[in-house]
């Protein structure tokens, strides 16, 4: 998907509770000065935010992407591809279910996704490659999280494809191809998997 024009984003684009963001297809990108310039420090502003319940769909998101896109409780993230991840591409910053459905992300320092609270993550069809990790949960943080990874593909995840300090978190991979992802799980106590293919 080659994105038919680009977006500069000078202070974050917030999708209400239950509403959808249709990009329909076009490169969003962050004003380095006002939201951050996708380094690995901390405390930039996300592009996008996410209440309750919204739904955020056919986004490119290009460089800088600064600390990408936040979700607070419920959300939905369909085709959304980020061809250059920021900080980190999504984090989770508070309580709920969390769907990510098609598209892709890439080329991280770090953290492609960060889960900040306890949640269900959800993740289907989705293509990501070359990061430090997939997802990791806060570290120290001892809550819950679970996730679920259904045919998707990774590589080249320098460290693992989930990373955890929590002895309850929770992965189950399914239906998934992945190649050179480092430990695959890092200090997960729980994993569960079926029908994946290592290449
Ligand atoms: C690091 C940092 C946290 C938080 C997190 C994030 O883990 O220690 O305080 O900023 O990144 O959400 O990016
Ligand atoms: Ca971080
Ligand atoms: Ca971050």
């Amino acid at each position: 998907m080659k994105p038919s024009e680009t977006i500069t984003v000078n202070s974050t684009i917030i999708v209400p509770a239950g509403e959808t963001f249709d990009g329909k297809g076009k490169r969003y990108v962050a004003n380095p000065k006002t939201l951050g310039d996708g380094s690995q420090a901390e405390g930039q502003k996300p592009v996008f935010r996410l209440e309750n319940g919204a739904t955020l769909k056919n986004v490119v998101l290009g460089a800088p992407a600064a600390d990408g896109v936040h979700t607070y409780g419920n959300a939905v993230v369909e085709n959304v591809v980020w061809e250059d991840i920021g900080e980190d591409a999504l984090t989770i910053k508070s309580q709920g279910r969390v769907v990510i459905r098609g598209g892709s992300a890439q080329h991280g320092s770090d953290k492609m996704f960060q889960v900040n609270a306890p949640a269900t993550f959800e993740i289907y069809h989705f293509t990501a490659r070359n990061a430090g990790k997939m997802i990791r949960q806060l570290g120290g943080s001892t809550f819950k999280t679970s996730i679920y990874i259904d045919g998707c593909v990774i590589t080249g995840m320098k460290e693992a494809i989930f990373r955890t300090d929590s002895t309850t978190s929770e992965v189950n991979m399914v239906n998934t191809r992945y190649s050179n992802v480092g430990s695959k799980w890092y200090n997960v106590r729980n994993v569960s998997e079926s029908n994946n293919v290592k290449f």
